[in-house]
C-alpha cells in the first residue's frame, strides 16, 4: 500500500519547495507534483521535514543506584509524539564489562522501540579486552561513535592515560570519539567541601560544576583528539567556555562537533533556586543549567554553524528517585527529559523567534547527525530512496506542555506550563503513521536497528606539519662526554 503527503512544501536542510511525496514499503519512492497513492495525508499548510534524530537517549539505564525510567518503548513513544524518528542510545559496560555483553543488555531492551534507533558504545573501563572489542563493535555491530565520560569519578569517568589510548584505537579504526566533558576530579572535590559546608540542597549541584569544569575538560579532550587524530563529537556542550573551545578547535581546522541540549538552550539556572526542593531536583542534570550568557552562546553557535546539533539527554526520573538526594544533592540522579519536546522547543525559541531558519531547524535536528553518524542519507533527507522518517510539521497547532498529556512515563516535565506553537500533524516512521494530531497509534517494536559504518571522518589538520616534526634522534658530532 503506498501514502501520499499531498499539498504540504518539503523542507529539507537545503531548502523549501511545495511537492507531495509519495512513500512504498517503508521509503520515499517519487517527490513531485500532483502524485497519487492508496491512502492521502493532508499536509495543506504544513511543512513536510525528515523526521527528528535524537542522538543522546539514556533508555532504562543503571545509573547512580537506579534505572532511568523511560524504557525503549516509552521513550520512543514520547520521540514519535514530538516528531523525533531515531534515538542513538548509549550502551554502558559494567567496571570490567565488554563491550559486547553491554551490547546484548541494550540489544534485548531495545525490542520494544517504537521507532528506529541505534547505539553508541561507552568506553567507561580501558583494558586489552576493550582494545579487542572495539574493533569487533566497529567491524561487525554498526556502532562508529565511542563515547567517554571525563566526570561521574569512581564510577563511569576514565582518566586521560584511557581517553589516549581509546581515542587511538578509535582513530586506526575510522571510528568518531564522543566525550562528556566535564572536570570529573574537580567536581568531587568542589561536591565534597559544598557538602562539608552544608549545602546540600539541589543548587549545590550547580555549585559544583562551574562552566570552567566543562570548558577545561573539552579543551583537554580536544587537544588529546587532535593528538591521537581522531574526529570529536562534544556532547550536550552547555557553556560559553565549553563552544569557545569548539569554536577555536574549528576554526583551526579539527573535526570537532558540538551538541547543544534543548534544555540548556530554554531553561536557566534560576530553576535550581526554587523554594520547592522537589521542582529543583527534577531539574538536576550533568552539566547543570546555566545563565542567559550561556544560553546566548549557545543559539549563536547554532546558527553561526560553530554547533550543530541539538538533542536531549533523555534520562528521565521520578520525583521518588530525585528524592533519593534528600540531604545530599551528590544523590540526586542526574538527568531530565525532553525526547517529546526538543523539537516543539526548539522551533517555538528558535523558528519562531528568527533565530534559526526553517532549513537550519532540519539541519540540527536531523540532517547534520545522520551526517555525522553516517545514517544519512537513509536518515535526515526527503530524497527518494530514504527512510519514511517523515514528520508533517503544523506550524499554527499549539499546545501547553504538560506532565498530564506527555508520553513520557515519569510524573513532571521541566517544560511544565511552556506554550508551544509548532507541532507535528503526523509523524511517520517507515512509513507508518505513528501519530496524528496528537492520537498516538505506535506500533511496539516496530523500530529497526541502524547499523553505521565507519565513514572516513578524520582529524588531521596538522599531517603535514606532523611529517616534517616527526620524533627522530638528530645526528650530532662534537657530543661532550659525560660526567666532566
Ligand atoms: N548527565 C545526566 O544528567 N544524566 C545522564 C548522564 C549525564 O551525563
Ligand atoms: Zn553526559
Ligand atoms: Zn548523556
Ligand atoms: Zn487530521
Amino acid at each position: 500500500m503506498s501514502t501520499v503527503i499531498k499539498n504540504g512544501t518539503v523542507v529539507t536542510a537545503d531548502l523549501s519547495y511545495k511537492a507531495d511525496v509519495l512513500v512504498e514499503d517503508g521509503v520515499i519512492t517519487e517527490i513531485g507534483m500532483d502524485l497519487k497513492g492508496d491512502k492521502v495525508l493532508d499536509a495543506t499548510g504544513c511543512f513536510v521535514m525528515p523526521g527528528g534524530i535524537d542522538p543522546h537517549t539514556h533508555l532504562e539505564m543503571p545509573f547512580m543506584g537506579t534505572y532511568s525510567s523511560d524504557d525503549f518503548e516509552s521513550g520512543t513513544r514520547a520521540a514519535l509524539a514530538g516528531g523525533t524518528t531515531m534515538v542513538v542510545d548509549f550502551a554502558l559496560p559494567n567496571p570490567g564489562e565488554g563491550l559486547l555483553d553491554a551490547l546484548k543488555r541494550w540489544d534485548n531492551k531495545s525490542t520494544r522501540a517504537n521507532c528506529d534507533y541505534s547505539f553508541h558504545m561507552a568506553v567507561t573501563w580501558w583494558g586489552e579486552q576493550v582494545f579487542d572489542d572495539i574493533k569487533t563493535v566497529i567491524e561487525t555491530r554498526g556502532i562508529n561513535t565511542f563515547k567517554h565520560f571525563m566526570a561521574y569519578k569512581g564510577a563511569l569517568m576514565v582518566n586521560d592515560d584511557e581517553l589516549f589510548a581509546s581515542f587511538k584505537r578509535l582513530a586506526e579504526l575510522g571510528g568518531i570519539a564522543m566525550v562528556h566533558a566535564e572536570n570529573g576530579d574537580v567536581v568531587a572535590e568542589l561536591s565534597a567541601k559544598l557538602l562539608a559546608e552544608g549545602n546540600t540542597g539541589p543548587e549545590a549541584h550547580a555549585y559544583s560544576r562551574p562552566p570552567q569544569v566543562e570548558g577545561e575538560a573539552t579543551n583537554r579532550a580536544i587537544m588529546i583528539a587532535d593528538m591521537a587524530g581522531v574526529p570529536l563529537y562534544v556532547v550536550h556542550t552547555s557553556c560559553e567556555e565549553a563552544h569557545e573551545a569548539i569554536r577555536r578547535a574549528k576554526m583551526n581546522g579539527k573535526r570537532v562537533w558540538g551538541e547543544p541540549l534543548i534544555q540548556h538552550l530554554t531553561l536557566d539556572e534560576s530553576e535550581y533556586f526554587h523554594q520547592d526542593w522537589d521542582h529543583a531536583a527534577r531539574r538536576v542534570m550533568s552539566p547543570p543549567f546555566r545563565n542567559k550568557q550561556h544560553q546566548d552562546s549557545l543559539w549563536n553557535g547554532l546558527h553561526s554553524g560553530t554547533l550543530s546539533v541539538v538533542a536531549t539527554d533523555h534520562c528521565a526520573f521520578t520525583t521518588d528517585q530525585k528524592r533519593f538526594g534528600v540531604g545530599d544533592f551528590t544523590k540526586i540522579p542526574n538527568g531530565t527529559g525532553g525526547l517529546e519536546d526538543r523539537m516543539p522547543m526548539l522551533w517555538t525559541h528558535g523558528v519562531n523567534t528568527g533565530r534559526l531558519t526553517m532549513n537550519e531547524f532540519v539541519a540540527v535536528t536531523s540532517t547534520n547527525i545522520a551526517k555525522i553518524l553516517n545514517c544519512y542519507p537513509k536518515k535526515g533527507a526527503i530524497l527518494v530512496g530514504a527512510d519514511a522518517d517523515i514528520v508533517v510539521w503544523d506550524p499554527e497547532k499549539t499546545k501547553t506542555i504538560s506532565a498530564d498529556t506527555q508520553q513520557s512515563s515519569i510524573d513532571y516535565n521541566v517544560f511544565e506550563g511552556k506554550e508551544v506553537k509548532g507541532l507535528p500533524r503526523f509523524t511517520l516512521t517507515r512509513g507508518q503513521v505513528a501519530v496524528h494530531d496528537g492520537e498516538i497509534r505506535t506500533q511496539e517494536g516496530h523500530g529497526e536497528f541502524v547499523a553505521r559504518e565507519p565513514n572516513g571522518h578524520v582529524n588531521k589538520a596538522l599531517s603535514t606539519w606532523k611529517e616534517l616534526t616527526a620524533p627522530r634522534p638528530v645526528e650530532r658530532t662534537g657530543i661532550p662526554a659525560t660526567g666532566v
